[in-house]
């Protein structure tokens, strides 16, 4: 948390500060206003959000396929068994809003089963990723009227109108994406997302609560593109905010907490050191880390909890034979 000036003003220690001329785009300021803010906290930690430039979205796809990482597998095998029955609770006519849409992989599957979609609106952090992911769903679903939206859903959002012709809203939030949120914060969104909404539902995806074992091996997978996909948050403060992170010298630490029911993603410092990121200095000690995500496991009546106490009504779950995740159906009461 250490700045420059105080660096500079420390008993008989000069830190050489040399503010190269790095010019930071426009669209990086959030990202450095962010990490700026959460190196400077006593406890260091910074949103999950900041993973998605291009090359951390198509490192979490490649995660998605390891053999460690069910929730994705698992996710797209309940759609698949379970289509048929989600589309006829859907209905005709419908509008989907998914958050989080990353390469609509999984709305796919929604979008085949449904009788004649009205629109789809995906919401993306990733504006790259999500217009091309957008451009090939245009071309599978020639009449659905497809209107992404690049925005950031943890801050305030706003939705489209609908066409007067759309039966029914359904939010669509897969991946157990809701897990990144702290309870307090689940509990936000589902109150905005309800209010948005107005009368429809919600299809969750949720991870259930499960051994330690099984969580751990999937966000410490043998190939080290979960490892990868954490450095690449400095790779990126490298590349767009001038940043000087040495990535040799921090380590990927993905662990479960159970009394908080998460998994944890730290990148661990290997020694005592000093980093710039736009023109201040940051101080790391030995094994000191940054927080970069949480990823909140539930049982179905946790989260069934949390939705009544947010005004939603819960409807049926959809699971596998083992039960590792649940599709929630959350009706949004007019
Ligand atoms: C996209 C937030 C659901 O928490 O499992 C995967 C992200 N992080 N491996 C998750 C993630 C490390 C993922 N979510």
């Amino acid at each position: 948390m250490t700045r420059v000036e105080e660096i500079k003003s420390s008993a008989g220690y000069i830190e050489p500060v040399q503010v190269a001329a790095f010019s930071i785009a426009h669209d990086a300021l959030p990202f450095l206003a962010d990490m700026q803010a959460a190196l400077a906290q006593p406890v260091k930690s910074i949103s999950p959000k900041h993973f998605y430039d291009a090359r951390g979205s198509a490192l979490f796809d490649r995660i998605c396929e390891l053999p460690e990482y069910y929730p994705t597998r698992t996710e797209v095998s309940i759609l698949q068994s379970h289509a048929g029955d989600i589309a006829q609770r859907i209905g005709p006519h419908a509008e989907i809003i998914e958050f989080g849409a990353g390469s609509l992989r999984k709305v796919r599957i929604l979008l085949a089963a449904l009788d004649a979609p009205e629109r789809y609106v995906p919401i993306d952090i990733s504006g790259e990723h999500l217009r091309s992911s957008a451009d090939a769903l245009h071309a599978e679903f020639a009449g659905l009227d497809i209107a992404p939206l690049v925005a950031d859903y943890t801050q305030e959002w706003a939705l489209p109108a609908t066409s007067t012709s759309t039966r029914r809203r359904v939010a669509f939030f897969p991946g157990s994406t809701i897990g990144n949120f702290t309870p307090p914060e689940a509990r936000q969104f589902l109150i905005r997302c309800a209010r948005a909404l107005g009368a429809g539902a919600l299809l969750l995806g949720v991870d259930r609560i499960k051994h330690p074992d099984i969580l751990h091996s999937a966000y410490n997978d043998a190939q080290g593109v979960t490892a990868a996909f954490n450095l690449n948050l400095l790779e990126r403060a490298n590349r767009e905010l001038g940043a000087n992170f040495k990535l040799h010298q921090f380590a990927h630490s993905a662990f479960y907490n159970a009394p908080q029911q998460r998994i944890e993603m730290h990148l661990v410092s290997a020694c005592h050191q000093n980093v710039r990121v736009g023109d201040a200095l940051f101080c790391f000690e030995e094994g000191e880390t940054l927080h970069t995500e949480n990823s909140h496991k539930y049982t179905i009546d946790s989260m069934h909890r949390m939705a009544r106490d947010c005004g939603l009504v819960p409807g049926p779950v959809w699971t596998d034979p083992l039960h590792a995740f649940g599709l929630l159906w959350l009706d949004i009461p007019a």
